[in-house]
């Protein structure tokens, strides 16, 4: 289990000066000079740069486990852009991978598991992971990532939700609509609950030593709760995203630590989520700002939430549905701008440029 005493091994001092804290300061829904903005997955394939390290490398975990080009990798989108946080440089599957199952990329298939659980012996023989053993290159990373930064903008560490992970590890790969996962949580519940609960615990484990290590915001993709029936979700997803929020150290080096929950296509269940103990809810692009405030803005920020696809549009195009998103908010806190699901590899970064000018330009005002 991750001790708290062991943050002097990565090196992070008490109390550190952060010279933008707008990222911060919009989640807790305080005042801020502008609308913070950040783009998921903005460390990756459409960075021309990033290709290149990754061709090196040979292939995407080499990048992940050596702790130096992760660091170099998350800053890239910052030197590009006047992004307002960095994302730690990693990967939601590094805990099924930690936990024995052979994360293996394989090139324009992206990512599969050489021993996917088949059956209730391959759950009963997994360990809750110990994160400072079987997770110190991600610690290590985000340790790099939080000194180079100096203080410029905050670190966003994550995890994968226990739902979502579990999806990933009873299909072996990636899938549309995660049948084998889903006949599961109807045909064997409690198999999938003992599985959920071991998750849980690694992920409480994991999230918190990222805290200690550096991670200054935690963000939990819950990339694929939105698959599951309404009562499904509370069961499966939700109660486990819960427990492990109420978890989490909430308070450290002398600030508080918030939580982003995105759940994508989780708009049915905003009041749900926003009971859930995270101070942001993450919004894909199928809800509107406006609805989402006015049904939960008093309690949680809201973050999001351009459909990505804008980005291959134009200059006009990005400006004009930035201010209809800034338009749909309002005024106040309590929002960052964010696209509404990750990058994808086709976007051209001057057309990335001219997004975070304009959610700059616009919010500022
Ligand atoms: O070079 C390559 O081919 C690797 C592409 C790549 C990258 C750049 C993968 C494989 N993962 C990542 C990095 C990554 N993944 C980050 C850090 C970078 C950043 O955000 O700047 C983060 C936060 C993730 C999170 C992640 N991985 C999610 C949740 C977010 C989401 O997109 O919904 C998920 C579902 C994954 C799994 C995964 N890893 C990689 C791919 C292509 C996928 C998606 C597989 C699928 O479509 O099901």
């Amino acid at each position: 289990m991750f001790l708290f005493g062991s943050a002097d091994l990565f090196g992070v001092g008490l109390v550190s000066e952060l010279k933008n804290d707008c990222l911060i300061r919009s989640l807790l829904k305080e005042p801020a000079s502008r609308t913070p903005v950040w783009m998921m997955r903005q460390a990756g394939r459409h960075l021309p740069e990033y290709r290149k390290l990754r061709r090196k490398a040979g292939d995407f975990m080499s990048l992940c486990r050596d702790p130096k080009l992760a660091c170099e990798i998350a800053m890239q989108p910052l030197r590009r852009y006047e992004l307002d946080a960095a994302i730690l440089f990693s990967d939601i599957l590094t805990i099924p991978d930690a936990m024995g199952l052979g994360l293996h990329f394989v090139e324009g298939e992206g990512p599969k598991f050489r021993k996917p659980l088949r059956t209730e012996r391959d759950i009963k023989s997994l360990s809750v992971i110990n994160s400072e053993d079987d997770l110190a290159y991600v610690l290590e990373a985000v340790s790099l990532i939080r000194k180079e930064l100096d203080g410029s903008v905050p670190l966003i560490g994550f995890a994968g939700s226990p739902w979502t992970l579990a999806a990933y590890m009873i299909e072996g790969k990636s899938s549309r609509d995660f049948v084998l996962a889903k006949t599961w949580l109807y045909k064997q519940p409690e198999i999938l609950h003992q599985l959920l609960q071991k998750l849980t615990l690694s992920l409480i484990d994991y999230l918190n030593a990222q805290i200690v290590s550096g991670a200054q915001v935690i963000q939990i993709f819950d990339t694929w709760g939105g698959i599951l029936s309404d009562a499904a979700y509370e069961q499966f997803s939700l109660a486990y995203i819960r427990e492990i929020i109420t978890n989490l150290i909430s308070r450290y080096d002398d600030r508080e630590v918030p939580v982003v929950l995105f759940t994508k296509s989780g708009g049915n269940w905003l009041e749900e989520i926003a009971a859930s103990g995270c101070n942001a809810i993450g919004l894909d692009w199928t809800i509107s700002l406006r609805e989402a405030r006015r049904r939960v803005g008093a309690r949680v920020a809201l973050q999001g939430n351009m459909d990505p696809t804008v980005l291959r549009s134009n200059p006009k195009c990005i400006e004009s549905e930035v201010r209809r998103i800034l338009d749909s908010y309002g005024s106040g806190s309590g929002h960052v701008f964010n696209l509404g699901h990750g990058i994808t590899p086709d976007i051209d970064p001057f057309h990335v440029s001219v997004f975070i000018e304009a959610v700059h330009r616009y919010s500022g005002k």
